[in-house]
């Protein structure tokens, strides 16, 4: 299940309008205990599975994107420990300002993303960082991302301290 026609995603990604119109709201983007029933189409799609008494963040990609333009990373945190931890931030040097964004319903058939800047991530669960939910956001890239390249960016946790990331670059 996509959350976005092609073309409404792209608008997300190369318009400076952070609102647009005609996508479905965004379901739940924390999936816990995904090791019960799934309850939803997401849950069932998740391809990754959590290591027991390990956090490890998996999965990783990037989108391309212009110099000066924006772009984000999606990947899947596995906390497999029985303790709880925070997402704090996330820094990055290909791009100005790096964020831990969320996308939300803004009523009326609007989406908007907004900055979260403190994200629980609950024990023996998997978080989602998909198109159309949570997501790292460049903003004003400091290079172009091609299809082909990597990007580093770090992710600070409040146990788990920073993890650097490396996420192939990919048109989609
Ligand atoms: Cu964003």
């Amino acid at each position: 299940m996509k959350f976005f026609t092609t073309k409404a995603f792209f608008a997300l990604f190369f318009s400076a309008v952070v609102l647009l119109s005609a996508c479905q709201p965004s379901d739940s983007e924390m999936n816990k205990n995904p090791k019960m029933a799934p309850s939803t189409p997401e849950v069932a799609e998740l391809t990754a599975t959590i290591t027991d008494d390990a956090f490890v963040v998996d999965g990783a990609w990037a989108r391309v994107g212009m110099q000066g333009g924006m772009s984000a990373a999606y990947f899947t945190i596995s906390n497999g420990l029985d303790q709880d931890d925070v997402l704090l931030g996330a820094t990055s040097s290909v791009a100005q300002a790096t964020e831990v964004h969320e996308t939300y319903d803004a009523g009326e058939g609007m989406m908007g993303m907004r900055e979260r800047e403190s994200l629980p991530i609950a024990a023996n669960s998997l978080t989602e960082f998909r198109q159309g939910g949570l997501h790292v956001m460049f903003l004003r890239l400091t290079e172009e991302l091609s299809e082909g390249d990597e990007v580093q960016f770090t992710l600070e946790f409040e146990n788990a301290g920073d993890v650097t990331v490396t996420a192939p670059v990919r048109m989609r």
